[in-house]
């Protein structure tokens, strides 16, 4: 990718698609960053500024990670690096929010993670995975110092963290003077994130690259394969914060890892019972491979085969490792293990993998479904099609809280069409369908049933507080993927 070669206003009209009067705020956080960056680095100019977006997911949840598709659009929410490159390989980084302290390391191969959930690993996820792919070379890699910001509220299932992988690249790359095709590079750095230690999809690297303002995005995987869905004005997407925090690094690490395992046992069973029925060897990586699509027509009966296979209880280890003809160890080393090198421990409550592989498949069939809806202006379809999705991550993928479950009721007697959660799940926010028109009027009915009734009254659950409710409730603009450009001296 080519540096953006535009004027300041240019700059800012072509990324957010907004009207000029709500440009200026985002002119404010640029001039900002630019003046941090030279009070803490008053030995250098900063010499480009690299911007990555958040996104919010329409539809297609834990798909990603499965082949399958997912739909979402990146936000006027994103993160900010003014930096410059340095003499060496350090890597220097001054947060403007001072909750981030001040990090830097020496951009060599490996890169030793800092502690866990701290913000300085999403830098250096983006560092050591592009040097390990051999983007920046290992022996000539130049470092850099960055003034960093950002407006995406965190582990609220907005993708602040991949937005800051995404930011953390452009700026190595922009370093090192390294070009590289987009689709590439949304591949490598969904690989690189899980040096963080979630073993996550695709989706949040591959939409901060690659969105286009004004449209959603539909993602395929494997390979990766971008369809631009134009969103019309009649509809508004509305993010709503249930101000309950999900730290992927952190405590929802696990349940989101569990998932992952949970799905590649599926596939497993699956691939088993297919090839025992077909007598031909199905060899098959994750579930997508496993589609009617995919085994072609002799095979269409796949959800009874899978009802069969994996069975609608929950499996314990010695279980699943009895289905496949397996020892316990032998599974765990084959389907268990997590980034760090250890194996997932066992759920207690045993492994529940029909209602995960429901889930991916219903889920997957909705994407399809939702795309052709919005392209037909049908809001109604859009609506039920969320609506259903938040039934199946809620009762199949068990990724939602009753906090997310109060804001989508709420959300639907509130006047939206269609609700659900967004993200990864476990806390974070929704994402509500609403007719334009009614916009205003949604906001002021969720303020009041939500955070001015719900929040107040639950007061023992562990909400984050907030000082401006546009922070954690707006409607979603499109904007345009992550660039950089070059800066004058000024
Ligand atoms: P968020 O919501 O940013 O934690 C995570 C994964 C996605 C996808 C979604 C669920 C990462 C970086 N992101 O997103 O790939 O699986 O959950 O749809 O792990």
């Amino acid at each position: 990718m080519r540096p953006l070669q535009l004027d300041s206003s240019d700059v800012l009209h072509a990324l957010y698609n907004r009207p000029p009067r709500e440009l200026s705020a985002h002119g404010i956080r640029y001039e900002r960053l630019r003046q941090l960056f030279k009070t803490r680095f008053p030995e250098s100019d900063p010499k480009f500024i690299v911007r990555a977006p958040g996104r919010v997911n329409l539809i297609g949840e834990h798909t990603d990670y499965n082949g399958y598709p997912v739909l979402p659009m990146a936000l006027d929410r994103d993160i900010l690096f003014t930096a410059a490159p340095s003499n060496g390989t350090t890597v220097d980084l001054i947060n403007e929010n001072p909750q981030f302290e001040r990090r830097s390391f020496n951009a060599t191969f490996p890169v030793a993670p800092f502690e866990r959930g701290d913000w300085g690993n999403y830098v250096k996820a983006a560092v050591h995975g592009l040097l390990e792919a051999g983007l920046v070379s290992k022996s000539k890699a130049v470092g850099f110092h960055a003034a960093v910001g950002g407006t995406i509220p965190e582990s609220a299932g907005l993708s602040s963290s991949s937005a800051m992988v995404v930011a953390a690249a452009l700026a190595f790359l922009a370093a090192n003077g390294v070009e590289c095709d987009r689709n590439a590079l949304a591949d490598i750095l969904a690989r690189a994130e899980r040096y963080v230690g979630s073993e996550g999809g695709g989706m949040d690297q591959a939409v901060s690259l690659l969105a286009e303002a004004g449209h959603a995005l539909r993602i395929d995987f494997f390979p990766l394969r971008t369809e631009l869905v134009p969103l019309r004005q009649e509809l508004t997407f509305i993010v709503c914060n249930s101000l309950i925090r999900a730290p992927k690094s952190e405590s929802v690490r696990y349940a989101y890892n569990r998932r992952v395992v949970e799905c590649r046992l599926a596939t497993a069973l699956l691939s088993r019972a297919v090839t025992q029925r077909t007598g031909r060897t199905v060899k098959a990586e994750r579930l997508s491979d496993l589609s009617s699509a995919q085994l072609g027509p002799a095979y269409p009966e796949l959800g009874e085969t899978a009802r069969h296979a994996i069975g609608e209880r929950p499996l314990s280890l010695s279980a699943v490792a009895e289905l496949l003809a397996m020892t316990p160890r032998q599974v765990q080393r084959e389907y268990c293990m997590q980034r760090d090198g250890t194996p997932l421990p066992e759920p207690p409550d045993g492994f529940r993998i029909w209602n995960r592989y429901r889930h991916i498949v219903t889920e997957a069939a909705r994407v399809g479904l939702t795309v052709k809806a919005l392209k037909s202006g049908d809001n109604t379809e859009v609506g039920r099609l969320m609506n259903q999705s938040h039934a199946s991550c809620r009762d199949d993928y068990e990724i939602s809280c009753p906090e997310l479950d109060t804001l989508v009721s709420l959300g639907l007697e509130n006047g939206a069409l269609g609700a659900r959660l967004t993200g990864a799940g476990f806390g974070g926010c929704t994402v509500h369908a609403v007719p334009t028109e009614t916009v205003a009027e949604f906001l002021k009915k969720m303020d009041v049933s939500y955070y001015k009734g719900y929040v107040k009254r639950e007061q023992a659950r562990p909400f984050s507080s907030f000082n401006n409710l546009n922070d954690v409730m707006f409607s979603c603009h499109a904007a345009s993927g992550a660039d950089f450009w070059p800066v004058g001296e000024g």
